[in-house]
């Protein structure tokens, strides 16, 4: 049992703890605060608190499914506890050991040349804005990043990335209107082994996971890339709008049919309630989430962590708030 000083230890130490605690503040406000509020009436761990809890997983969109196996293993490991105090560190305890249950796969970087990542999603998920951010995060990191505007479909949508990558100073390989997509790519794949690019992000056009053409251009674009560098795209991340909750898991579930989906950013969970939604995807899924979107800006990214998630939706850092 992870015991919650060492969550909180970790959550100290992230250096962009500050990000955590403004990004998730709506997503604080609904768990954190209405868990605490359960120290008014606290009399023990009974039937009415369980109930209570569930309640608040079930509003901050855990899910049916996952809240029961949450609250099950909490009835069953936290009935020693007389204190709310003792009792709301150990809850944050049971989470983070129901995260930590299952092991998630490392990013796949290409050793030999160029790490190919494709951005999918739906419309208006936050694909071309997740991609600026990818900019910023990997040149941050010394990494030499080139962007592939391979949504061809919708106006402008070539125009949105190519000024992101103007202004983040990267190399931006565009196609013309309507043109193939994959073509694109090719020619994004050619450039990037050519100019020694370390990670070259695909930003593709939303598509309803319902609509079978669009999934099928989906696979086109990756067997084509797969032709240029060895194993590309090494990593296809699903972007979801984490406002929509539940409804992004169902999202997710037909997208993973038509595609290797090998991680998730969840965007948008500074406008959210909804950030119980990760304990979901971590649990229903078998995909990582890789990155929480936490605002509009370049900077707005960070990379998922569990420690400051946790603490991010319950305590914050409470006394410095
Ligand atoms: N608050 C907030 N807004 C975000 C975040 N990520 C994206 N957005 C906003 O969501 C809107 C849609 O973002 P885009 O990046 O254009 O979405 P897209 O998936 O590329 O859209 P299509 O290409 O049309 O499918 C924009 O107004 C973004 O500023 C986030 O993490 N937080
Ligand atoms: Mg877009």
């Amino acid at each position: 049992m992870a015991f919650f000083q060492s969550i909180k230890d970790a959550f100290v130490k992230n250096k962009d703890k500050d990000k955590y605690l403004s990004g998730l503040g709506r997503s604080r406000k609904s768990f954190g605060d209405r868990l605490r509020a359960l120290s008014n009436s606290f009399k023990g761990i009974d039937d009415d608190l369980l109930e209570q809890i569930m309640i608040i997983l079930l509003e901050s969109d855990v899910g049916i499914h996952t809240a029961q196996k949450i609250v099950d293993e909490f009835e069953s490991n936290a009935s020693h506890l007389k204190e709310y105090d003792s009792m709301e560190d150990y809850f944050i305890g049971i989470l983070h050991d129901f995260y930590m249950s299952k092991e998630e796969p490392e990013i796949h970087y290409n050793p030999e040349g160029p790490t190919v990542i494709f951005m999918v999603g739906v419309n208006g998920s936050g694909k071309t804005t997740t991609s600026a951010k990818l900019i910023k995060y990997y040149q941050e990191r010394g990494k030499r990043v080139a962007v592939a505007a391979a949504d061809t479909f919708r106006a402008g949508a070539v125009d949105q990335i190519a000024t992101w990558a103007d202004r983040l100073q990267v190399p931006c390989i565009k196609g013309t209107p309507n043109q193939d997509p994959s073509s694109v790519l090719v020619d994004a794949c050619r450039y990037a082994k050519e100019h020694e690019i370390d990670i070259l992000l695909a930003d593709t056009a939303g598509r309803l996971q319902t609509k079978t053409n669009l999934m099928k251009e989906l696979s086109k674009m990756v067997r084509v890339c797969d032709r240029e560098i060895s194993q590309a795209p090494h990593e296809v991340w699903l972007v979801l709008d984490a406002t929509t909750g539940q409804n992004g898991i169902s999202q997710a579930k037909e997208f993973l049919e038509a595609t290797h989906v090998t991680g998730i950013i969840l965007t948008k969970m500074d406008g959210t309630a909804k950030g119980g939604v990760v304990l979901a995807i971590h649990d229903l899924l078998d995909i990582p989430v890789r990155f929480l979107g936490l605002g509009e800006k370049p900077e707005d990214l960070q990379p998922f962590e569990i420690n400051s998630y946790l603490m991010g939706i319950t305590k914050g850092l409470e006394h410095d708030e």
